[in-house]
């Protein structure tokens, strides 16, 4: 098939907040070829890593296909019906807060404009609470007390116009590897500074002139020193204070602040001379911000130093809270969190109230807000919630004190869940399970972390008899009893019904006012191009504040008084380390959809718990050995790496395993549900924990064509080209490993080749079936040595002396894969490096190509330079 012949569509990444436009072209074979889209204004034909292998991601083998009802496949009018008359038969017994929903940023706004009005306008109960609880409240709540909306005052566009770019809590470079890409090339073009505030060393450090390891918790501290510095150094903006209010509050606080930053006082010094110094100053937060039991203070304190410089609102200038999900922003919009209205109307305002339940025509209204996340599902779990609809999240996984929350989803008494596939920790807890047309299967709408609304559009069919969100959700309300409120024929009068309430919100004087997009009709809706709000007769997009107009009845800003405040637990004798979580740069969240991908699969295949060398040491802890943590709410096991990117007393690990990945990387199951007094977001990185060191009896690595059915104490488990891959340990050594090997692989017949050593405790099995390897498995006592990604290439093959570990002779060990995108390993650029003069990331990617797609390897790829020119230098 010509497949240049078929039209290319224009749609939107659906992983990260940047929000970057893709071209899809369907190959024809059910699958899509992806690439960036030169026109979107986020990402001019740039994507990450996770962006370029989205083709890799869109198979069906997993999906699910049809509703289920207790695990019986069954028709949507029966699955649908069951689930109005649950709901409808609590909210009559119990009242309407006896129901709840709990959504994801990762809806469409079409999508999550159903259910809000579905929940709050109709059932008449503000329980319904998101995932942006876990990821955006705090800065919400800042805004919100700042400015008086929750409004992103600046564009993209001031990332090509600084002169210093400051992250606070973010991994720009592995969490939106766009923008990051875009803060580098600024660097270039004007030789704009960066620095970067996190307690741990990340691959954005690499490009920043300034990494200060902050203390968990001590970004209150140092932004009330920088405002102090501002006052003494006479920085404050006389004329931009008129448009706020607070400033000597502020200052007093700041000054009475004696927290702990961790840092020197040169550091904080030299930071605040450059930030005091450099008037174009973006400073970029995101979650060590935010997830923290002081996060609202964080975004206030950060706010606080750009209203009194009045570094706000212009070009190159501006705090700037990046969005996490694609609809993260969208949400927020809708009003998807539980103490919102719609369109930035407050739940707790008469007046709004008023005008948006005239508006929707709404039988009831709450007046007070509804349960957040973390009470939210407490209330699961003791009863008062009855019936609960989880919608594209996984909470079982991604919620603190996890392990209780996935007691409770099993304990309630009737759970619906719509996702893509079955095979979730919550999914797998359904009375309902509902699915869902996925990515490029659907159609609607985006808002990123500029303010951008971009559509994402169809070019796949659904499977089986899959249906959008928004759709469920209707079908639902009408046979709740509303069929005139939820008549939608599709997204589109689903968004002009919505842009035109927001107008209403706008003759509020609130910043959200899309009334201008309520006229279009279904061919212009399908056209839209990205477009950034305000949308309105008189104005579209632009920058909010530099006019010094702000949201408050006043119309000033207000500046917050703010005081350290430290994380809700400390290390003790019992739990002596301090556990930070985050995120990996190929993986997505739970992995439902990068998990899919091999190429994705390859850069960190299995969860890992990073521990400065010298508490490493004390433990007895080796690279590669694993590692018990466990804390008062449970327990994991992860492996170890050994690295001074963390301080002393600190420990990192990944949010991305669940009970289908690595029952044992649950991380979740580790973090205390603490939560911030003002946005009720949770502290998901500052847990504390003990370590030890696991006292396996044997470890195990595997490759397979097939599935590999792991049951040991640890396990495991990545896709690879041609199958998966598993790492194994357990306490307590199988008495026959030939057999043990059959069950894990299911291969009851195939032909075995096993070298085993009783003395060593060692074993190395192969099994052919048809002359081609299907499975290997190499077990020792110690972690096994064995060349992984050579392994995982040869199930599938007739392969030769797969039992040797180790690749032919004259066939060099590429190593872990570096580049995503061409599959290229940290050895092959290592040797490039050493053996070919390459000299920087540029001679790198043009010798060996790593580096030269995505780019999001780039930050790695100049650390192993830095490494290189280190130790020459040592030479
Ligand atoms: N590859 C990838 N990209 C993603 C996602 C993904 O799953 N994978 N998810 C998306 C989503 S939903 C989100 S919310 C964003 C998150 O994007 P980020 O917030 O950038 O990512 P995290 O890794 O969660 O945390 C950022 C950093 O906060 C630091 N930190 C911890 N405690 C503190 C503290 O007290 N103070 C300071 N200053 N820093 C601290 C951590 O060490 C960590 O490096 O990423 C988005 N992009
Ligand atoms: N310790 C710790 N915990 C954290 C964090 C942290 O940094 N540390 N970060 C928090 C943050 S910021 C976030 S955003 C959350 C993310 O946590 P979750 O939202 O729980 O994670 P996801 O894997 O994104 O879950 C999305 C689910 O939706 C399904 N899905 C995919 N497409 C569709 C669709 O079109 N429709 C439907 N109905 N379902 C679909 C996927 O298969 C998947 O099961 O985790 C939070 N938890
Ligand atoms: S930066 Fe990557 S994950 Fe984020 S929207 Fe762009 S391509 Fe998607
Ligand atoms: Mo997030």
């Amino acid at each position: 098939m010509d497949r240049t012949a078929l039209p290319e569509a224009r749609s939107t990444c659906p992983y990260c907040g940047v929000g970057c436009g893709v071209l899809l072209r369907p190959d024809g074979a059910g699958g899509v070829i992806v690439r960036g889209d030169p026109e979107h204004p986020a990402n001019f034909g740039r994507l990450c890593s996770k962006g370029s292998a989205l083709g890799e991601t869109v198979g069906l083998g997993h999906r699910l296909r049809a509703p289920m009802v207790g695990g019986v496949e069954t028709g949507w009018d029966a699955a649908l019906q069951l689930v109005a008359d649950r709901f409808a038969a609590s909210i009559a017994e119990h009242g309407p807060d006896s129901v709840a929903f709990y959504v994801s940023g990762q809806l469409l706004t079409e999508d999550y404009y159903v259910a809000n009005k579905l929940m709050k306008g109709f059932i008449g109960s503000a329980n319904i609470d998101t995932n942006s609880r876990l990821c955006m409240a705090s800065s919400v709540a800042g805004h919100r007390r700042a400015f008086g909306t929750d409004t992103v005052p600046g564009t993209y566009e001031d990332l090509d116009e600084a002169d210093l770019v400051v992250l606070v809590g973010s991994n720009l470079a592995w969490c939106h590897p766009v923008l990051h890409q875009r803060v580098m090339a600024t660097k270039v073009a004007r030789g704009t500074k960066v620095v970067v505030i996190d307690p741990r060393r990340t691959a954005s450090c690499d490009g920043a002139e300034m990494h200060l390891a902050i203390a968990p918790g001590g970004d209150v501290a140092l932004f009330n020193r920088l405002l102090g510095a501002i006052h003494e150094g006479g920085a404050v903006d006389k004329r931009f204070l008129h448009n706020t209010t607070g400033f000597e509050d502020a200052l007093r606080a700041a000054m009475n602040d004696g927290g702990e930053t961790g840092l020197s006082e040169a550091e904080i010094a030299a930071f605040c001379r450059l930030w005091i110094g450099t008037e174009r100053v973006v400073t970029i937060y995101s979650q060590g911000v935010n997830q923290s039991t002081s996060g609202t203070d964080k975004v206030n304190a950060i706010l606080n130093c750009h209203l009194a410089t009045g570094r706000i609102g212009r070009p190159g200038m501006g705090p700037f809270s990046v969005t996490g999900q694609p609809n993260a922003m969208g949400g927020r919009e809708v009003g998807g969190l539980a103490n919102m209205l719609a369109c930035h109307l407050d739940l707790e305002n008469a007046d709004h109230r008023a005008a948006v339940r005239g508006f929707w025509q709404a039988p009831a209204m709450p007046d007070a807000p509804g349960l957040k996340a973390v009470d939210m599902f407490r209330a699961v779990g003791d009863g008062r919630i009855k019936a609960l609809w989880v919608i594209h999240t996984n909470p079982a996984v991604s919620m603190p004190e996890a392990d209780t929350v996935r007691a409770a989803i099993a304990g309630c008494d009737f759970v619906v869940v719509s996702d893509v596939t079955g095979a979730t920790d919550t999914a797998r807890l359904a009375h309902v399970l509902l699915p869902a047309t996925a990515w490029a299967e659907k159609d609607g709408t985006v808002t990123n972390s500029d303010r951008t609304i971009s559509r994402q559009r169809a070019v796949l069919p659904a499977p089986g008899v899959a249906r959008p969100d928004w759709a469920m959700l209707a079908e639902v309300g009408r046979r709740m009893g509303w069929p005139a409120a939820f008549d939608y024929a599709g997204p589109a009068e689903i968004f002009r019904e919505y842009a035109a309430l927001s107008g209403i919100a706008g003759r509020f004087g609130r910043d959200f006012d899309i009334s201008g997009l309520s006229g279009l009709d279904d061919a212009e809706y399908d056209a839209l191009s990205p477009t950034r709000w305000p949308v309105t007769a008189t104005r579209e997009g632009g920058r909010f504040f530099g006019d010094g107009a702000f949201f408050h009845g006043d119309g000033k800003a207000r500046l917050m008084p703010v005081a350290t405040r430290a994380p809700a637990a400390a290390p003790s004798a019992t739990y002596p380390f301090r556990l930070n979580t985050g995120r990996v740069r190929d993986q997505w969240h739970t992995m439902t959809r990068t998990g899919l991908s091999a190429k994705l699969s390859a850069h960190l295949a299995e969860p890992f718990l990073d521990i400065h060398p010298t508490d490493a040491a004390r433990l007895g802890l080796a690279a590669a050995d694993l590692a018990e943590v466990e804390s008062a709410h449970g327990r994991a096991i992860l492996r170890v790496r050994v690295t001074d990117a963390v301080q002393r007393g600190q420990l990192f690990a990944p949010i991305h395993w669940t009970g289908e990945t690595a029952p044992s990387g649950r991380i979740d199951a580790l973090v205390a549900a603490a939560t911030d007094p003002v946005s009720g977001q949770p502290e998901s990185k500052a847990s504390v924990v003990a370590v030890r060191r696991m006292q396996a009896a044997w470890y195990g690595f595997a490759v397979s064509a097939g599935p590999i059915r792991a049951a040991s104490a640890y396990w495991a488990l990545a896709t690879t080209r041609g199958g998966f891959r598993a790492e194994l340990a357990g306490y307590a050594v199988p008495q026959d490993w030939e057999a043990e090997a059959r069950r894990l692989f299911d291969l009851p017949q195939a032909d075995v080749t096993m070298l085993e050593d009783a003395a060593r405790g060692t074993a190395r099995i192969a099994m052919m079936q048809g002359g081609r390897l299907m499975a290997a498995l190499f077990v020792a006592p110690r972690p096994v040595a064995v060349m992984r990604d050579y392994l995982a290439t040869l199930p599938g093959t007739a392969a030769q002396g797969a039992l040797t570990g180790r690749p032919p002779a004259d066939m060099p060990d590429p190593g872990p894969v570096l580049c995503a995108c061409f599959g290229i390993g940290i050895n092959t650029i290592v040797t490039g490096i050493e053996t070919r003069g390459l000299m920087s990331v540029e001679a790198v990617g043009a010798a060996l190509d790593a580096g030269t797609n995505c780019g999001s390897c780039r930050p790695e790829i100049a650390a192993l330079l830095a490494r290189a020119t280190q130790r020459e230098a040592a030479e």
